[in-house]
């Protein structure tokens, strides 16, 4: 017998999709948008037996009831399909649902706190146990949050504890940082004896652990989808995508997990580096538009500025200055790397 889970986190909805923009230029949230479509796809095709979403649903505390409509618009429609539905609260909703209305529905599932749901599939019992993104010390505080679930090991076929967290381990950014010990980085040795596997977002870096800092075998996987769009440079290398996973049971050694990543599509984010020194605005207005254009069209481009600049030369590197130069399928933002003070264009991509 074997179970399909769809795993997918940190969509951030709402990331630069402003309900009454300013300005018009190309924003990119749609992005956003669709790949959460893109990520669900599988659901909505009925091909998965349940979902889980590991946090970070929206981009903002408090985003406006019309987005979190949205939000829940799609995975209302695999529910319908007969499909539950798990979703743990992320740090960027602070651990909490807004507007919960707009997910009332008896298949989909809310980590509202510390609690297990149980299921069967098939004939298969099935517990997810997980609780929203805890703020405080969650390294201290996880055998406790572990026992507030309620969940008991040996009563289930298959247990998939679902956070939003980082754990020993994980990576992230250009320089691949390794989480170890701080006060918000989970202890896989309390990741409790049998867990079949750990459902996680947060780290927006797609990433399947299956070893401790040691090196020693987990006893199970820690899986992380990772981001479904770029949310910062950082990420700039990173394929996003979600994770399919395919849980054999019945077998003499316990339940077997495969997991096979699916990627989705991004736009190219690139980096170019100008040293401007002196010159004057027109001649940097030409030098800008010239390092663009060799970039793809619709690139989510970061221009980094080095040295002093003249003052006149602010105008062109402003976020107005600078749409007049690039495509408008392009998204552009400048970073004054010897002035970091002095920011300037529009928030950053
Ligand atoms: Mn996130």
């Amino acid at each position: 017998m074997s179970l399909r889970v769809l795993l997918l986190a940190d969509t951030h909805l709402g990331f630069d999709l402003p309900l009454t923009p300013r300005v018009r230029r190309r924003r990119r949230g749609p992005d956003f948008l669709a790949n959460y479509e893109l990520a669900l796809a599988p659901a909505l095709a009925g091909e998965v037996d349940l979902v889980v979403h590991g946090g970070d649903v929206f981009h903002r505390a408090r985003p406006h009831h019309t987005l979190v409509a949205m939000a829940f618009e799609p995975l209302r429609r695999v529910a319908d399909r007969g499909i539950p539905v798990f979703v743990v609260p992320g740090n960027h909703e602070r651990s909490r649902i807004p507007h919960a209305r707009f997910a009332s529905h008896p298949l989909i599932h809310i980590f509202d706190r510390p609690r297990t749901f149980r299921l069967t599939i098939r004939g298969v019992r099935v517990a997810l146990l997980g609780f929203p993104y805890e703020r405080h010390v969650v390294r201290k505080r996880m055998p406790a949050l572990i026992q507030q679930t309620g969940w008991l090991p040996g009563q289930d076929d298959v247990a998939l504890l679902c956070v939003h967290h980082c754990f020993e381990g994980a990576t992230v950014g250009s320089a691949n940082f390794t989480f170890r010990r701080g006060p918000d980085v989970i202890r896989v040795r309390d990741v409790p004896a049998g867990v079949t596997a750990v459902l996680t977002g947060h780290v927006h870096r797609h990433q399947v652990l299956e070893a401790d800092l040691f090196g020693r075998p987990l006893p199970a996987p820690i899986l992380y989808p990772g981001s479904t769009e770029r949310t910062a440079f950082t990420e700039m290398g990173e394929t996003k995508g979600t994770l399919l996973l395919e849980i054999g049971t019945g077998g003499p050694s316990g339940p077997r997990i495969r997991s096979r990543f699916i990627p989705l599509p991004t736009r190219p984010m690139c980096r170019a580096d100008i040293h401007p020194r002196g010159i004057d605005p027109g001649a940097l207005a030409r030098h800008v538009r010239r390092v663009a254009s060799a970039f793809p069209s619709d690139a989510v481009l970061r221009l980094r500025v080095h040295g002093r600049l003249r003052k006149d030369a602010m105008t062109v590197l402003s976020a107005a200055g600078m749409r007049a130069l690039v495509p408008p399928t392009m998204n552009v933002d400048v970073q004054l790397v010897d002035a970091p003070r002095f920011r300037v264009a529009s928030r950053p991509t």
